[in-house]
């Protein structure tokens, strides 16, 4: 495990001035390169979508700005017949994963519930229910075992989440049964305005894995290396019939939860600067010109790629779908309630009614 690579309880193989201490046990510098192209994208995504909110095109954006390592690492580690369940914030990693991010958002312009096929990239939708996809996720994983697949499940939930009664029925059923699932706990520090530390008085959310008798490592969030090493571990141990790993990263919500938010009514700034030197771009990008593998040429191609995504989402998001409101009604049950189909049918004949004026 990589546990055996923790200084002080923690896995980081980057710092956050780039340098890494045993450049022997870091993935391959093509992947690395490769991760830090995702980033980039992955914070253009951020960008666009924040924008997007303020002109009014989207309803909402929960950013995962500062998360991107995260993002990029959740993905990179599975293989394309694996699954990963997200949350609200994990649009970025929704992307990675190869689903249109204007199909993505279109949950979040309030026009469909899920925008995306989820079996087409093995994505399931974007819960806000907190912590409710943890056991669908867990589900997946104990159906593929009991078929004799090796897929694994990535499950992604936020420090907030592991409050839940169904994190911990999640974690313990998993464990109990060996499911192919690997937890990853995001700890942005917050759930909207409760701070962790109003959340939690365990030692750390990794420590909870002791609990349930599932290994578990805490890694530095916002080290990309650190991430894919460990999520790979876990990833392997889950295929190979291991059962899960809770893996805890240690990371920070750089922006508002949402639009909706005002994080200064709850952090000082001071808090955010705190965080900022530790972006999880800045220090991978220097490592990489170090290397040599990064220069101008290269890191012109990253932006023109998404420049060229974020137009993609900017006329996407702007078009202005024909909606038919009547699809309200549409894959609520099977065979419609009388209730809902006098409902239709008075919404219906309004509608008639107002074309007809
Ligand atoms: C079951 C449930 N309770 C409450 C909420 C309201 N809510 C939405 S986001 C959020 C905070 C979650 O924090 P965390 O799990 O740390 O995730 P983050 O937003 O920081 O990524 C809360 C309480 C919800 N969506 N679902
Ligand atoms: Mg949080």
């Amino acid at each position: 495990m990589s546990t055996s690579l923790a200084v002080d309880g923690v896995v980081q193989l980057v710092d956050e001035h780039g340098h890494a201490a045993d450049p022997a046990v870091l993935p391959p510098t093509a992947e690395l390169l490769a991760g830090y192209r995702a980033m980039v994208l992955a914070r253009r995504l951020n960008e666009q979508a924040g924008a997007l909110v303020r002109q009014g095109r989207l309803a909402v954006y929960p950013s995962s700005h500062g998360q991107e390592a995260c993002q990029v690492a959740a993905v990179s580690v599975l293989r394309e017949d694996d699954w990963l369940f997200p949350t609200y914030r994990d649009t970025a990693a929704v992307a990675a994963r190869g689903v249109d991010p204007v199909e993505a958002l279109v949950l979040l312009r309030g026009d469909w519930h899920c925008g995306y096929d989820p079996t087409a990239h093995r994505v399931a939708p974007q819960a806000t229910p907190l912590a409710t996809q943890l056991l669908h996720a867990v589900g997946v994983g104990h159906a593929a075992r009991l078929r004799g697949e090796d897929t694994v499940v990535m499950a992604l939930c936020g420090d907030g989440a592991t409050s839940e009664g169904d994190f911990h029925e999640a974690c313990n059923f998993a464990a109990v049964f060996a499911a192919p699932v690997v937890f990853l706990v995001q700890n942005n520090k917050y759930a909207i305005s409760v701070p962790l530390a109003r959340q939690s008085v365990a030692p750390s959310l990794a420590a909870k894995g002791a609990g349930y008798g599932m290994p578990a490592v805490l890694v530095d969030g916002n080290d990309l290396a650190a991430l894919s090493v460990t999520l790979s571990d876990a990833v392997r141990r889950a295929r190979d019939g291991d059962g899960p790993t809770l893996v805890e990263a240690d990371t920070y919500r750089v922006a508002a939860h949402t639009n909706a938010d005002d994080p200064a009514r709850y952090r000082t700034e001071d808090e955010v600067a705190r965080w900022l030197p530790r972006d999880p771009l800045a220090r991978l990008r220097t490592y990489l010109i170090a290397e040599g593998v990064l220069d101008d040429a290269r890191e012109a191609e990253f932006a023109a790629a998404a420049d060229e995504m974020a137009a993609h989402v900017r006329h996407g998001v702007s078009a202005e779908d024909v909606v038919d409101p009547a699809e309200l009604f549409a894959h609520v049950y099977a065979r419609p309630t009388a209730q809902l189909a006098e409902q239709e049918a008075l919404l219906r004949a309004e509608l008639t009614e107002e074309a007809a004026r």
